[in-house]
């Protein structure tokens, strides 16, 4: 009765340190993801990435959180030297990253997505 006891008490504060964790994790999760801006990908013919121009602070670490609505893409900023992971249809891909220079820079799509993949673009504005 005395080890039931004492498990049944550790069990307790398992569950309530796993519960006070979880909602800090949870916030955590949702506060990065507030600070992401999203950008939709979509081939050329189906309107190109969406927002298809995006500001973002110099000095500050940027997020983007990047889906797809059609076929898997890749996002490349060429002058910055940043790579998404594949961007598949209905799944997020972060890329979280710092702008040290302002300016506008071009995002490309690195994946062929298709016949006017070379058009898949968007840009970034750094201010
Ligand atoms: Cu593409």
């Amino acid at each position: 009765m005395k080890k039931l006891e004492i498990f049944a008490n550790i069990l307790i504060v398992l569950v309530l340190v796993g519960t006070v964790v979880g909602i800090f994790v949870y916030e955590g999760i949702l506060e990065s993801q507030r600070e992401c801006v999203t950008i939709r990908f979509r081939q050329y013919e189906r309107g190109n990435p969406t927002p298809n121009t995006v500001h973002l602070k110099k000095g500050e670490e940027a997020c983007l959180r990047l889906t797809s609505e059609d076929t898997t893409h890749g996002l490349n900023i060429p002058d910055m030297k940043v790579y998404s992971e594949p961007i598949h249809p209905g799944k997020w891909t972060y890329v979280r990253f710092t702008p040290e220079k302002s300016g506008t820079y071009s995002f490309v799509c690195t994946i062929v997505c298709s016949p006017m993949h070379s058009r898949v673009r968007g840009k970034l504005i750094v201010e």
